[in-house]
């Protein structure tokens, strides 16, 4: 293990709630069904593909220019609950996870499909932990394809299979395995049996081990 990449959403931050939020209102005011279960389908999913997913579900076609307006209008409401954001959004553990990992030598990215996710990281003053940050800006597709890893990879220096993804999205854990990674699956969301490692909470890891074996403990 020479590196490991970070997602944000629902890995580092639990702003996979405030995605939810922003969508489900949406969604309410368009007067379409949408819960947390095609929540699920959503994570690690660019914006567009995103709100294709839900018009999908709810067998609806609408143009472009109106599906970018919708879009832009989510965007801004998640923008509007981020204003609030503050250390309680943290997932346990995580800092003292990435920090642990740091002072052992290992490199540390961040994977993020969000085009949000450097204000966010700005927002909580967390950067400056990441070695290199890849964001939805910095990609042309979106995950399960693997491009959001392998140049993290790339910057970091480090070949893919050396590399460990922390992933709580089926979509990104597709993702780093089709980049030839190690996929952590993280969290309670349902779908990730395939992850080549699972662990639900950062509580759950000893690092040493970990850094030693890629085994949780
Ligand atoms: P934005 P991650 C992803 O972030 C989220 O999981 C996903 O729900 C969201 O649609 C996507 O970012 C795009 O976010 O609209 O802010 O550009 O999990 O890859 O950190
Ligand atoms: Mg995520």
């Amino acid at each position: 293990m020479k590196a490991v990449i970070f997602d944000l959403d629902g890995v580092v931050v639990y702003t996979d709630a405030y995605h939810y939020k922003a969508w489900k209102k949406l969604s309410d005011d368009q007067g379409w069904a949408f819960d947390e279960s095609l929540n699920d389908q959503l994570r690690g999913v660019s914006r567009m593909a995103s709100l294709q997913v839900i018009l999908d579900h709810n067998g609806i076609d609408l143009p472009e220019e109106k599906k970018v307006e919708l879009a832009t209008r989510k965007n801004e409401d998640y923008r509007a609950f981020l204003a609030g954001i503050d250390d309680t959004a943290l997932v346990d553990g995580a800092l003292d996870f990435i920090r642990a990992l740091r002072t052992r030598g290992v490199k540390i990215g961040l994977g993020s499909s969000s085009k949000n996710a450097m204000m966010v990281l700005e927002k909580l003053g967390i950067d400056s932990l990441f070695d290199e940050i890849v964001t939805g800006k910095d990609i042309s597709r979106s995950k399960p394809d693997p491009e959001i890893f392998v140049k993290g990879a790339q910057r970091l220096g480090v070949e893919p299979a050396e590399t460990y993804v922390f992933e709580d999205a089926v979509s990104g854990v597709d993702a780093a395995q089709a980049g030839g990674m190690v996929a952590v699956g993280f969290g309670p969301s349902e779908g990730l049996d395939h992850a080549d490692v699972r662990v639900m909470r950062f509580a759950d890891l000893d690092v040493d081990t970990f850094v030693a074996t890629g085994k949780p403990a």
